[in-house]
């Protein structure tokens, strides 16, 4: 089994890792639709073109321990989600099951029995299918935290390990594409103790969505920034670990590779009330800011409620956490700009993770009628920096760094364009194989696709557009000249 994921998985990964194309995904939530005027979010208001992958928050788990909608027009609504991918038939589109809100009551009783997690990952299937989502991630807020016990750990792990082989032997039984899996995780240390065996789930999870925002908010008696880059000069004891740059290192020196690693970025600041004269970082906060006119949330304010706070406010930048707050009369705020997402890319890239999600499509300015930077400008500039470029859109440059053989299993996500995936063909069993142990093989007859073996029998898989197969990192690669 595990030959034939590290096979489709490098093949991916190779097509990524040509001119440094990174994965940008993108939350989309159920709850904008009830937002007032502007701020009001439907799947026709997000651009296809913007992200790699979308994500749809949330879907629930059932009494009987199935995965379906939460929300009465969520059928309606991933219609016309899933139908972005007919303006770009690159884009990959994820069901999130779970979130902040759902809590950990439902998984925990999902992963207590082996029987329960098949009813699950079985009608996680039909259910991805009949909607035509290409993937599942996981958003339990916590494995072993806020009500889930210690063992949900060590289950979490079990749920991931299943989920992938059922999604595997689908596509072996059916020749569509694997359906991904992902999960969106905690980012603060002890929830991370607490809640993964890490090494053990980055084997079975495409990518894995690093929350790294949340470090702060008006839950704590001094001003702090949502999702700072490093740790802050005033930060003690175990406030040194609330950061951006300690959560991604932790994830990785634990065992999950960069690649699979996805950093957070937040499209939305946290507010605080000031109790007293002074207004910087660590300043007395009694309580929240002054809800948004449109989010109507306390201590929180989209991106393009910010904007319209920054008129007249004082704005400053936190140099050692490099990124910003404002202050205005009694209220602070702590939010990320572009020139805090520049900063962040950069980090990104220098250390080599393999993308960026951003949380979340509904809170960036996306009408652009707010910032007077046009539309979606956050995660526009996300996009930008990170290179992301659709082969429909333009023809892909021709790599200039080779392929990297010891990097050839680390992520099954693939930015390849539908028209040049590659499509399993089930073949009866042929001679071929009948001696092979199960694993890819080149095809004499062509170097356009290549032969999987898989229990003697054959399935003829072609290369990506452009590329042909190399024997030497068993992957579709760039013809060598
Ligand atoms: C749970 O969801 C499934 C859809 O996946 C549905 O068929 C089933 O009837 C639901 N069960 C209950 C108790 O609502
Ligand atoms: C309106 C609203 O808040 N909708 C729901 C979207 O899905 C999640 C599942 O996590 C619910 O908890 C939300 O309440």
């Amino acid at each position: 089994m595990m030959t034939k994921f590290s096979f489709l998985a490098g093949f991916s990964l190779a097509l990524c890792h040509f001119g440094w194309a990174s994965h940008l995904g993108c939350y989309f939530t159920n709850w904008s639709q009830y937002r007032p005027d502007s701020g009001k979010y439907l799947p026709d208001n997000v651009d296809p073109h913007l992200c790699t992958h979308l994500f749809y928050g949330f879907s629930v788990i059932n009494q009987t321990n199935e995965l379906t909608t939460y929300e009465w027009n969520d059928e309606t609504l991933y219609e016309s989600f899933n139908g972005l991918k007919k303006k770009n038939p690159d884009l990959k589109t994820l069901l999130a099951v779970g979130g902040w809100n759902f809590g950990t009551t439902q998984f925990t009783i999902m992963v207590s029995t082996s029987e329960n997690r098949q009813t699950f990952i079985q009608s996680s299937i039909r259910f991805l299918r009949k909607h035509s989502f290409d993937g599942l991630d996981l958003d339990w807020e916590y494995p072993g935290s806020r009500g889930s016990p210690p063992e949900d750990k060590q289950r979490f792990t079990l749920l991931c390990k299943e989920l992938l082989e059922a999604y595997q032997a689908e596509t072996v039984a059916t020749g569509r594409p694997r359906l991904m899996l992902s999960a969106a995780v905690a980012a603060g240390k002890g929830t991370i103790d607490a809640g993964y065996e890490i090494a053990e789930i980055a084997k079975y999870l495409d990518f894995i969505n690093v929350m790294t925002y949340d470090f702060h908010g008006s839950w704590e008696s001094v001003t702090g920034h949502n999702s700072p880059l490093y740790p802050g000069s005033g930060d003690k004891g175990d406030s040194i670990y609330l950061n951006t740059d300690f959560a991604m290192r932790y994830w990785r020196d634990q065992g999950a590779p960069v690649e699979k690693l996805r950093m957070g970025f937040a499209a939305y600041g946290r507010t605080f009330h000031l109790s007293s004269a002074a207004r910087g970082v660590r300043a007395s906060a009694s309580g929240p800011g002054s809800a948004g006119t449109y989010t109507r949330e306390s201590g929180f304010w989209s991106y393009y409620e910010v904007c319209t706070f920054l008129q007249g406010a004082t704005v400053q930048w936190i140099d050692d956490q490099k990124v910003p707050y404002a202050t205005k009369g009694q209220d602070w705020v702590g939010f990320d700009s572009k020139e805090s997402f520049q900063t962040k890319v950069n980090y990104l890239k220098e250390n080599k993770f393999g993308g960026a999600f951003v949380w979340a499509l509904d809170l960036d300015d996306f009408t652009g009628q707010f910032c007077g930077q046009g539309k979606y400008p956050l995660i526009g500039q996300l996009r930008t920096l990170l290179n992301i470029d659709f082969p429909s859109n333009t023809t892909p440059a021709l790599p200039n760094t080779t392929h990297e053989p010891g990097k050839t299993t680390t992520t099954a996500s693939t930015a390849v364009s539908h028209a040049t995936r590659p499509h399993v063909v089930p073949t009866a069993p042929s001679e071929f194989c009948a001696a092979k142990t199960d694993g890819v093989y080149a095809n004499p007859d062509d170097p356009t696709t290549f032969i999987q073996c898989s229990n003697t029998r054959v399935f003829l898989q072609n290369c990506p557009a452009k590329t042909v197969f190399n024997p030497n990192c068993l992957c579709c690669d760039w013809p060598k000249n």
